[in-house]
């Protein structure tokens, strides 16, 4: 299988850590430079009319979008360790928490980078700042709302580390690019968790 990646962008890096967490090995990376809109190309949009990445190209020729979706198909494959439930009820919660993560946070966040910040203006035409500054504090919510639940529990969906882990960290790190660390800016929970990922995962 191949798997179509950029550099620093935060889907393909949650694959790309799902896979580490898994410890699969043999998935070929496909380097694409979004910024010189390679993602834009027929051959590309052939694999994604989308013209986004992730992708998961089977070995088949077929290939699969959408990183959540890519990672439901690698949990199948790769049944351990779990990280997206084990039975009907917890894959649900763990849905849950990982879609209010990427609804509630990693959305309004991207939005927020995309539309202020110059170096997403190659992808984002036109940007709109205000838009993005609204956004950034729709994002802001959330990380108080993350951080209360990191008070409570190890875990973005409870007690054990999941697939929503990988989407929240993700988010964050890529909010580094609006200079936030949420050990600076008093989200302590939410800084510790995050030390604790990167500490267990590559
Ligand atoms: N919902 C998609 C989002 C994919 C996405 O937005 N990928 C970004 C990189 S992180 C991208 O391809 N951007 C290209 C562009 O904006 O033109 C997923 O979960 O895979």
């Amino acid at each position: 299988m191949k798997l179509y990646v950029s550099e620093r962008a935060p889907n393909p890096r949650r694959v790309q850590m799902f896979i580490a967490a898994k410890g699969i090995t043999g998935i070929t990376e496909v380097l694409v430079d979004i910024n010189a809109h390679e993602h834009r190309q027929a051959e590309f949009l052939a694999r994604n009319p989308m013209a986004r990445i992730p992708i998961l190209e089977l070995d088949d020729g077929r290939c699969l979008s959408e990183s959540r979706a890519i990672c439901s198909y690698l949990e199948g494959l790769y049944p351990e360790p779990n990280l997206m439930g084990r039975d009907a009820d917890e894959r649900a919660f763990i849905e849950m928490h990982d879609r209010h993560v990427e609804w509630y946070l990693t959305l309004p966040l991207a939005q927020a980078i995309r539309h202020q910040h110059p170096g997403l203006a190659v992808l984002e035409q036109p940007q709109f700042p205000e838009f993005g500054a609204s956004q950034q504090a729709k994002a802001m919510d959330s990380v108080r709302w993350l951080d209360g639940v990191l008070q409570r529990q190890p875990w973005v969906a409870g007690e054990r580390f999941t697939i929503a882990d990988i989407t929240a960290f993700c988010t964050i790190e890529f909010a580094r690019l609006l200079k936030f660390k949420p050990g600076e800016q008093g989200f302590g929970a939410l800084q510790a968790w995050r030390d604790r990922v990167a500490a267990q995962v590559p």
